[in-house]
């Protein structure tokens, strides 16, 4: 394994830090809003993260702490980690409060929005340590995106928007053709909907589209499969990180989240020196802060090179 992947792995971590940062002023705001306050010059107003980049840590840490995968300890790190301020989703407290009242964390999440479970993008917006983990084994990528996502997320939907962002994450960091990634994405996804967003993708990359439609056809929501899909979109259509994460916020709805996602994709291609370092600066230091991000990519990186070594 390259130096280079080292730094695809702190930039994952570091870029969805930074995305989630840049858009969580706007969450909520329509597309016309942002663009009636900011014109074209999106700016990084604040540093602060949200609850994605706290909940992305929590699954950083315990992937580490564990050297792979450990439910219970996942979801104890989530509960430890937990600042109501931070701004969770309904679905997500609630199946953190379960657990912290008791409930395994197999069964705390499944009987959410009647009973199928929750499709938010909550447990993909979180995922980039899963990603940059398991970069080299899709089907245990699969399975353990599958995994951490059910502390909160058991509708499938949910699930397989999880999955699909840590594979992309996955594919960036093995530095694919972009060209080739939407074929690759096709393959692995399962469910009808996410392949039918795929071709969408394909269909808007092939010729000019403006933001109404690619929200129309994409979605800038709430939900995984209305906000995922954006995320992908908005990394193959640049060629840099900046102006991937701007576009992204620049759509409006779930700012943060798809700024998040994006953030982590373009972070896990273009590694942390693609990210622009007045952005980088602006990330909110402190305890878990810009510094502890970094170093949880650098760990995950040498526990990943161990594991590689042990087992060849
Ligand atoms: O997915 P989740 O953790 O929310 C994440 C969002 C991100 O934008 C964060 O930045 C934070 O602001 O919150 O929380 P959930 O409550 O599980 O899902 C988010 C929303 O998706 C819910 O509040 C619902 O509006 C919607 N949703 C569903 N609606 C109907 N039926 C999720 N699952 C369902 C469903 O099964
Ligand atoms: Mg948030
Ligand atoms: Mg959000």
């Amino acid at each position: 394994m390259e130096q280079s992947i080292k730094a695809k792995f702190t930039g994952a971590l570091i870029g969805g830090a930074i995305g989630d940062a840049f858009g969580a002023p706007m969450e909520g705001n329509s597309m016309e809003n942002i663009k009636s306050v900011y014109g074209d010059a999106l700016k990084m107003i604040s540093g602060r993260y949200t609850d994605d980049t706290e909940m992305m840590i929590g699954v950083a840490e315990s992937l580490i702490e564990n050297r792979g995968f450990n439910g219970e300890d996942m979801a104890a790190k989530f509960i430890r980690n937990y600042h109501a301020r931070r701004g969770y989703g309904p679905g997500s407290k609630e199946a953190l409060r379960r657990i912290r009242e008791g409930a395994s964390w197999e069964e705390a999440s499944g009987k959410l929005f009647g009973g199928k479970g929750s499709y938010g993008n909550g447990a993909a917006m979180r995922i980039a340590p899963v990603g940059v983990f398991y970069y080299d084994d899709t089907d245990k990528l699969r399975e353990i995106a599958y995994k951490a996502s059910h502390i909160t997320h058991s509708h499938e939907l949910g699930k397989e928007g999880a999955a699909l962002q840590a594979f992309s994450i996955a594919l960036a960091v093995t530095g694919i053709e972009k060209e080739v990634m939407l074929h690759e994405l096709k393959k692995f996804v399962r469910s009808e909907l996410y392949k039918e967003k795929i071709r969408k993708i394909e269909a808007l990359l092939a010729k000019e589209s403006d933001k109404k439609e690619i929200i129309f056809e994409l979605g800038n929501g709430e939900e995984a499969f209305n906000s995922v899909p954006t995320a992908i979109y908005s990394f193959l259509r640049f060629n840099s990180f900046k102006d991937a994460v701007v576009y992204a916020v620049s759509l409006g709805g779930d700012t943060d989240t798809i700024g998040a996602m994006t953030g982590a994709i373009n972070g896990a291609y273009y590694g942390e020196g693609g990210v622009p370092v007045e952005w980088a600066e602006k990330l909110e230091e402190g305890k878990k802060g810009r510094s502890y991000i970094r170093w949880l990519g650098e760990e995950l990186y040498r526990i990943k090179l161990k594991l590689m070594q042990e087992s060849s």
